[in-house]
Parts: structure tokens; C-alpha cells; sequence
């Protein structure tokens, strides 16, 4: 890790206390309030097909460290998310060890294992008869963590011009037809029809900007509902106003394509990312796939398409980065499944406390979030220095050496 990359750490079980996050190597002089960070956790929340859990949180951050006066100071920023819920779970999420042995085992212990969670090989691993050890971490809480700190690389990306939305391109078989080309264009960039097409986004209850699609998607959660089951799906992120050049082709952990797969590979439930046209593309002939290249006297170096979702050689080449997660429907399941009981041995349903039916419009919010850090952490490499002001100079100085 270079001595300017970006990076963050995340602490917190998901009904302890709080979320604990930290991030290190941020520039002085960043202009940041809490409404930066709070709006991201807001729309984080939401989506249709959340579950209970989502009623009771108001996620709001709160800066310990590395702010003053609305400014960063370039030392290390600490941030906490306080979990509401917490209260509800006095005794089961204690930090000291009970007063008396009796406690301690009537303490709730999970054991019932959920297929396709953390808890069997988690268990395993670290030697728990208790899942909850497993599970309180391997909750999808801790992505809250990962959109405040993504709220915070993106507020500095913004600084520089880049903008990070998402939105919903599945649920279960749901999908929508190919989004308008439009989006995959920065010259395009003031354009209202890019306007119009996030406003629909932001304003659908799954986060797509197909009405009908949108409509049907709800449905969709809701027989899942019903079923007593769970759903999952495809989101779509976009960067605009990359510059040229983060990223590199000349080393393997370089390569700005492979970071942020995986980033996104390591959200919860994500079995699949895709960059641009990703496996669609295996089934053409190369001429028909590779962005025709194009330069312009007034706008400077274009291409003709996006198939490849702003990346060539392990590097961003100006045109809108585009990403995809795919994700498995979550692994709490209401109506439960066949297991194994982690004390017996024996058959046994696994466990059920409380679940989300359909993260996918949470996900796309998270996935900003992945983009938004790693795409901070390679700008931070490029362009190095202390302060924003530094910055400013460095990014301004390379940008013209290719910019009309
Ligand atoms: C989750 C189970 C639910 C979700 C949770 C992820 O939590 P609880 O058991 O407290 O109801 O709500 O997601 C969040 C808490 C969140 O902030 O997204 C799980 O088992 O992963």
C-alpha cells in the first residue's frame, strides 16, 4: 500500500453498540458536514423489500476525528454510526462477561446454521458454539460503515468533478431493457435526458429508472414475501468525469478494473461483477466490441461507444466507468431451510430472527460506495500531495497535458 492510498477500516457488530469506521490518508483542507455522509446512509435505507430492522435505525454519523471547523486536517478521519437497536439487545450483545455463569448460558445462543451464510464455516474457523459471534459481524450491517466512508470519498471526488449514481437493472427475473445510451456518455453530462433518467431512479421504490419495470420488480418482492422468501438481482454503477489514467497497466494489482471487482466482490452476497458489456461481449467478433477511438479539436479524446465501461488496460479512459454487481438472494430466510445444528450435529431448520427479502436497491448504494473508495484511492495515488489545494495543481497540471 502507497503512502497516499486511501484507505479505511470498518468495526462493528451489527446490534452492538455502533459502527466504527476510520479512514486514513484523506488530503487537508476537504470541505465535509455530516449531511455528506447522512444522505448516503438515508438512501441506503430505503428500497423496497427491506425488513423491520430498517424501521427502527435512522442512520446518522457522527465525525470524532480528523474534522475541524468543516474541514479535514489530513490526520485520520473517525466516524460512528450508533445502532439504534442496541438497546434491544442488552444482556445478548454485552461487552463484559455476565455476572454469574446462569446468564451466560441462557444468553440466546445460535446455533441453527444458515446455508449460504458465514455461520458453518465461520463457527468452525474462530471455534464458536455460539453463531451469533459469527453472524452480529457477518451482517449486512456493516455496509452502513462502507457508505459513509464511500460518502466521504465521493464528496472528495466530487471536488474534482466525478459523479457516482446507480441504479437496479434486476430483481429475480425482472429486468429492464438496456438503459439509454446517453448514460454512458460525460459529453453528455448537462444533457436533461441524464437529469431526468437519475430523478426516475432516485424516485422509484427499487431504485430503476423503468416505471413499468419498477412496478413489476415490486411485485415481484412482494410474492417473494409472501413465500416467505428471498429474491436478489443486478445493479448498475456509473462514474462520471473520470479523468484519463487511474489505474495502471504495469502491474497486476494496478490495474484499476481488477480493484474494483474486488470491491465489489467482497459486498455481501455479490457473486458476479461485470465492466461494461462484460459477458455479453464473449459472444461477438472483436470488431464489433472495441470502442472506435475518436479526437476532437473542442472535446479532445472521445470513443464512439462504451462497451467497455471506461476501462482499457487496467485504466480509466475518460468515458463513464461502468460496473455491475450481480447478488444472490440474501441468506436469512423466513421460511427457513434444511441444516444442521451446530452443537448436535443433527439435522436441524436453520435459524430465522429477522430479514431483508430484497437488498438490491440498498446494494446499488453500497456498490457507490466500493467505486467511490477505490476510485478516491487511485486518484489519491496519481496525484498525491497533502492538501486539497495541492491537488487542485497536480490534477489540473496532468489534465492538460491531454486536454484541448
Ligand atoms: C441482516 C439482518 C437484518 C437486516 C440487516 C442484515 O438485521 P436484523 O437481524 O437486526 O433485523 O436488517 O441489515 C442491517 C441491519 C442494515 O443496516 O442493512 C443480516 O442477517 O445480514
Amino acid at each position: 500500500m502507497g503512502l497516499k492510498s486511501l484507505s479505511f477500516l470498518t468495526a462493528g457488530e451489527s446490534h452492538g453498540q455502533q459502527l466504527t469506521i476510520i479512514m486514513q490518508n484523506l488530503p487537508a483542507g476537504l470541505e465535509l458536514s455530516a449531511s455528506d455522509v447522512d444522505e448516503h446512509l438515508r438512501r441506503r435505507q430505503g428500497g423496497y423489500g427491506r425488513g423491520g430492522r430498517m424501521t427502527i435505525e435512522r442512520d446518522e454519523v457522527q465525525f470524532v476525528s480528523g474534522v475541524r471547523h468543516g474541514k479535514t486536517l489530513g490526520s485520520p478521519l473517525a466516524m460512528v454510526i450508533p445502532n439504534r437497536d442496541n438497546p434491544n439487545w442488552k444482556g445478548i450483545m454485552d461487552v463484559e462477561r455476565p455476572a454469574d455463569a446462569d446468564a451466560e448460558s441462557t444468553g440466546r445462543k445460535v446455533t441453527q446454521l444458515r446455508p449460504g451464510h458465514a455461520d458453518m464455516a465461520g463457527s468452525l474457523k474462530y471455534q464458536f458454539d455460539d453463531t451469533r459471534n459469527v453472524l452480529e459481524r457477518a451482517s449486512a450491517r456493516e455496509t452502513a460503515s462502507r457508505v459513509a466512508a464511500g460518502a466521504v470519498a465521493r464528496t472528495f471526488l466530487r471536488h474534482f468533478g466525478i459523479e457516482i449514481r446507480s441504479h437496479t437493472v434486476r430483481i429475480g427475473p425482472i429486468e429492464v431493457a438496456a438503459p439509454p445510451y446517453v448514460l454512458l456518455d460525460n459529453r453528455a453530462s448537462n444533457n436533461p435526458e441524464i437529469a431526468a433518467f437519475w430523478s426516475e431512479v432516485e424516485a422509484s421504490p427499487v431504485r430503476c429508472f423503468d416505471a413499468d419495470a419498477s412496478e413489476r420488480m415490486v411485485e415481484e418482492i412482494k410474492e417473494t414475501r409472501k413465500d416467505r422468501d428471498t429474491v436478489g438481482g443486478i445493479f448498475e454503477v456509473v462514474a462520471y468525469s473520470v479523468p484519463i489514467g487511474l489505474g495502471s497497466h504495469t502491474q497486476w494489482d494496478e490495474k484499476i478494473d481488477g480493484r474494483l471487482a474486488g470491491a465489489l466482490m467482497s459486498m455481501p452476497s455479490v457473486k458476479a461483477v461485470e465492466i461494461g458489456e462484460g459477458v455479453a461481449q464473449t459472444a461477438r467478433r472483436g470488431s464489433t466490441v472495441h470502442d472506435v477511438l475518436t479526437f476532437d479539436r473542442r472535446d479532445g479524446w472521445g470513443h464512439e461507444s462504451n462497451n467497455a465501461g471506461g476501462i482499457e488496460g487496467g485504466m480509466t479512459n475518460g468515458a463513464p466507468v461502468v460496473v455491475r454487481g450481480a447478488s444472490k438472494p440474501i441468506a436469512t430466510i423466513i421460511k427457513t431451510m434444511r441444516s444442521v445444528d451446530l452443537k448436535t450435529r443433527e439435522p436441524a431448520m436453520s435459524h430465522f430472527e429477522r430479514s431483508d427479502i430484497c437488498v438490491i436497491p440498498a446494494a446499488g448504494v453500497v456498490g457507490e460506495a466500493m467505486v467511490a473508495l477505490v476510485l478516491a484511492d487511485a486518484f489519491r495515488q496519481k496525484f498525491g500531495g497533502d492538501s486539497i489545494a495541492e491537488i487542485e495543481k497536480n490534477y489540473g497540471a496532468y489534465v492538460g497535458t491531454y486536454r484541448p
